[in-house]
This record gives structure tokens, C-alpha cells and sequence, in this order.
């Protein structure tokens, strides 16, 4: 049997098995018995369709793991088992579950030791697009995630299809990320490729820690363009499609030949629809789209300037009828319309307590050119600041950054809002991870609502391991 065949019945019997066990055609409602996954951590042969199979790390021997669906607020149980030669933990990105169910290490829990386990057990909720990954060492790059996906407790939708994509950057070698292949220069590009390419400017040495790895490609769902299954529709379909960034180092600037996209949601939480030519998608980040299928042919949806031509990130989009031809890509121009946040709304109204913040915390990112190190206020974690709560504080942590790569800062255990004063507060973009661009402020808010000690960094992995990353502590108030 080849690849391809054998993942797609992975996939759909995995698919076929989440749907029985969920309840996604529930009698119960509410009651619906507790969702048990096991989740097996171990170094596997991955083949991304093409080039030589090499040694990278799985869940249940697939990278990307198992997509694992619930209904919210249901009950989710899941056993890690450690058979890796390190120790290991799993992370619920953008979840706010309690404290030591977080999974990083040395903070919420000791990290799995080789050959044991570890029971996660929290309610899945608020509804949306999230994905789990090791936040051990430089596992997510090695190809440790899969994503996590909480259904409503209501009928929405109307969709006649819906795909889970996770996007991912690969280093195709024994070790994936942390192979021993040459590494950027910690100047990196604007949009984490192209300009830092050899330049040599970065005092990160190459092979040190502090820089990604120049990639070779970029998957989506494990798999290469184009030795990935197409996404088939036929006229008239509307499709949506749960993007996730899994990949440790890359931003994608997303576009679809011959559709506009419409963005439904951000970090799994639902916008006011509105139509884009281009979505970007920063590591950590998910933006929910739909499109209708009323272009019949064979297209692309394509990465702009993935900097490797063939290999870069593109999923085939193939309308019944239109099998034999080859997809046209899209065209970047200047003029197109790109989803910001600035663009964008939050759907339902959720109120946010007006009044000025009960704490700012400024949090300036530098590094780079001024310093090998990636730092928040001029400190490396985990000799960096903590930054204090109380329950029910209203905080704002205050971003600028001095650098001249974009930080998508990610905040655990806790949605923020992105601070946006031409929108009333209740309508402010509800995330868990927000791009700070070059040179740039961003402001976000949240309420001091779940107590513990929660790691808050960057989603650029090389950055977080660089010592971007500091701790929210929750104190008496
Ligand atoms: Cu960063």
C-alpha cells in the first residue's frame, strides 16, 4: 500500500472513530461520556511525499497527530505516552485550561520522563480551532502537534465541507528541525525568510541555538505540494477550512487562485465575516476561512514567496471535472486586500470591562541585530521578569517592537483582546497570539481569570528558546 493511500485511511478511520466517540450526532447532549485519546510519543520515519524518508518525532507514528474533535464542554482525557529518548509534554495551544494541565515544562509540570505517562484531563471550551504540541525543547519543529477541534453546542454551519490544515515547515533530515544543517543568521527576514538568507549579519553562530534552520520545505497535513491529496469540490459547495500554523519559524501569507476567502474566525474565535484576497497566518495563529466553490477549475491555495519556489507551501483545490488539469496559482500584486487585525471584528459581543487597566506591562522585543539573544525588556527567560496578577485584574501588556522580525506573542492559559480604539471594547478581536510587527506597538487586554503561573513568549520556537518568554504569576490579590 502506498503512502498516500495508507495515511488517507489513518486519517479517515481516525476521523470515523472521533465521530463515534464525540457524539457529533448526539442523543445526550451535554452528557456525552468522556473523550479518551491516547497519544503515543515517539521517534518515527516520516515521508512528506517526497525526498528520502527520514527520523523525525510522531504522535501514534503520523505527524501531524491525530486531529482529536470534541463537543464543548465535554470532558477530554488524554494519556501521553512518552517512548521518545527524551522527556516530553504536551500543550493545549490557545485552550485556557487549568494550570497544570498546560504542559510546559519546569512551570505547570515536570516534563514526561522517557517511558512514562502522563494522564491531561480538562473540559474542552470555548469552541474553535486549536492544536496541541510537545513544548519540549525543539520537538514542534521535529514534527510533534496535531490539531484540536471543539465543536459547538449548537447547530452552526451549513457547510458542505470542511478540511483541517495544518501548515508546517520542514527540515527533511534525520531530526527535522534540530537537524544539523546550516542555520539563518539571527537577522532573519521580515517575514522570517528571503532577506536573511546569507547574509551573515546575525551574531548567532551557525549550527547555535539561536536561529531557525533554513527549511526545505513546507507541508500541509504532512505532505509536500504536490504529493498531497487535492481538496475535491464540485460547483456550488461552500468550504471552510480550519487553517493552523504548527510551523516553528515561517508566517504564510495565504492566498486561493480564482476565490476570495472569507475570514470567519481567528484563533477560533468567530468574526464578523468579511471577504480578503489574503490571509496571514503567524506560527501559533488560526484563521478559520470559507470560500464557495463558483469558479470551476484546477487552482491553488499558495503561500506568497515561499522562497523555494517548488517546494514551497501550496495545496491543490480541484473542482469535479477539472482532474487532469494543472492548478493555476495565484497572482501577488500589489492592490490585493490582506486580513489585519484592524480589519476585522469580533462577531458576538462580549463585554470588556471599560476603565483603565488594573496593570500595564510594557514589553519591548529586541534582539537580532543588537544582540544574538531574543529578549522581552532586555531579559532572557528564565531570568526574566514576572509580570504580577490578581484574579480579576484587567491587564494590558503594552508591546513594541525593536526588532526587525515580526514576534507572534502568545499569552497561555488566557484570551486577550487586541486593543483597538476605532472599535467599541466589546468588539475588539478576541486571540491568544498576536504578530507584532517590526518597529511597531500592539496593545492587548485580559482579565486575570485562571489562576497559576503562565508562560507567555513568542511563537517563533528559536526565539522562545533564545529566552523570549516570561511568566504572568498570579499573586493575592
Ligand atoms: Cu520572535
Amino acid at each position: 500500500m502506498d503512502y498516500t493511500r495508507r495515511r488517507f485511511l489513518q486519517t479517515s478511520l481516525g476521523a470515523l472513530a472521533g465521530a463515534a466517540t464525540t457524539g457529533l450526532w448526539p442523543l445526550s447532549g451535554r452528557a456525552a461520556a468522556e473523550h479518551q485519546v491516547e497519544l503515543v510519543a515517539q521517534e518515527s520515519m516520516i515521508n512528506l511525499g517526497k525526498g528520502p524518508e527520514f527520523k523525525a518525532m510522531a504522535y501514534n507514528g503520523q505527524t501531524p497527530g491525530p486531529v482529536l474533535r470534541v463537543r464543548e464542554g465535554q470532558s477530554l482525557s488524554i494519556s501521553l505516552k512518552n517512548r521518545l529518548l527524551r522527556p516530553t509534554t504536551i500543550h493545549w495551544h490557545g485552550l485556557p485550561v487549568p494550570n497544570p494541565m498546560d504542559g510546559v515544562p519546569g512551570v505547570t509540570m515536570a516534563a514526561v520522563p522517557p517511558g512514562e505517562s502522563f494522564a491531561y484531563q480538562f473540559r474542552a471550551r470555548p469552541a474553535g480551532t486549536y492544536f496541541y504540541h510537545s513544548h519540549f525543547g525543539y520537538q514542534l519543529d521535529q514534527g510533534l502537534y496535531g490539531a484540536l477541534i471543539v465543536e459547538p453546542d449548537r447547530a452552526v454551519g451549513g457547510w458542505d465541507r470542511e478540511e483541517v490544515l495544518l501548515l508546517a515547515d520542514w527540515v527533511v533530515a534525520d531530526g527535522g528541525g534540530t537537524a544539523r544543517v546550516p542555520r539563518r543568521p539571527a537577522m532573519g527576514g521580515m517575514m522570517g525568510r528571503g532577506m536573511g538568507r546569507g547574509m551573515g549579519r546575525g551574531a548567532a553562530a551557525p549550527g547555535g541555538p539561536l536561529a531557525e534552520p533554513y527549511y526545505q520545505g513546507y507541508a500541509v497535513n504532512g505532505r509536500l505540494y504536490p504529493h498531497g491529496p487535492p481538496l475535491k469540490v464540485k460547483k456550488g459547495d461552500k468550504v471552510r477550512l480550519r487553517l493552523i500554523n504548527a510551523s516553528s519559524s515561517t508566517i504564510y501569507d495565504l492566498s486561493l487562485a480564482g476565490h476570495r476567502l472569507t475570514v470567519l474566525a481567528l484563533d477560533g474565535q468567530d468574526v464578523i465575516p468579511k471577504d480578503f484576497d489574503v490571509v496571514r497566518l503567524a506560527m501559533g495563529e488560526r484563521v478559520d476561512v470559507q470560500f464557495i466553490a463558483d469558479n470551476p477549475g484546477a487552482w491553488l491555495l499558495q503561500a506568497h514567496d515561499s522562497g523555494l519556489g517548488e517546494s514551497g507551501l501550496a495545496l491543490a483545490v480541484v473542482y469535479q471535472g477539472a482532474e487532469n488539469r494543472d492548478p493555476v496559482g495565484p497572482r501577488f500584486h500589489p492592490g490585493l486586500s490582506l486580513a489585519t487585525y484592524w480589519d476585522l471584528a469580533a462577531a458576538r459581543p462580549v463585554a470588556h470591562p471599560t476603565g483603565p487597566p488594573r496593570r500595564i506591562y510594557r514589553q519591548v522585543l529586541s534582539g537580532g541585530m543588537h544582540s544574538p539573544y531574543w529578549s522581552i525588556n532586555g531579559r532572557l527567560y528564565p531570568n526574566s521578569e514576572r509580570l504580577a496578577v490578581a484574579q480579576g485584574d484587567k491587564v494590558r501588556l503594552s508591546y513594541f517592537n525593536r526588532s526587525m522580525m515580526p514576534h507572534p506573542m502568545h499569552l497561555h492559559g488566557h484570551f486577550f483582546r487586541v486593543v483597538n480604539f476605532a472599535l467599541p471594547p466589546e468588539r475588539w478581536l478576541v486571540k491568544d497570539t498576536a504578530i507584532v510587527e517590526p518597529m511597531r506597538r500592539l496593545d492587548v487586554e485580559f482579565i486575570a481569570d485562571n489562576p497559576g503561573d503562565w508562560f507567555h513568549h513568542c511563537h517563533h520556537l528559536y526565539h522562545m528558546e533564545a529566552g523570549m518568554a516570561n511568566l504572568v504569576t498570579y499573586t493575592k490579590a
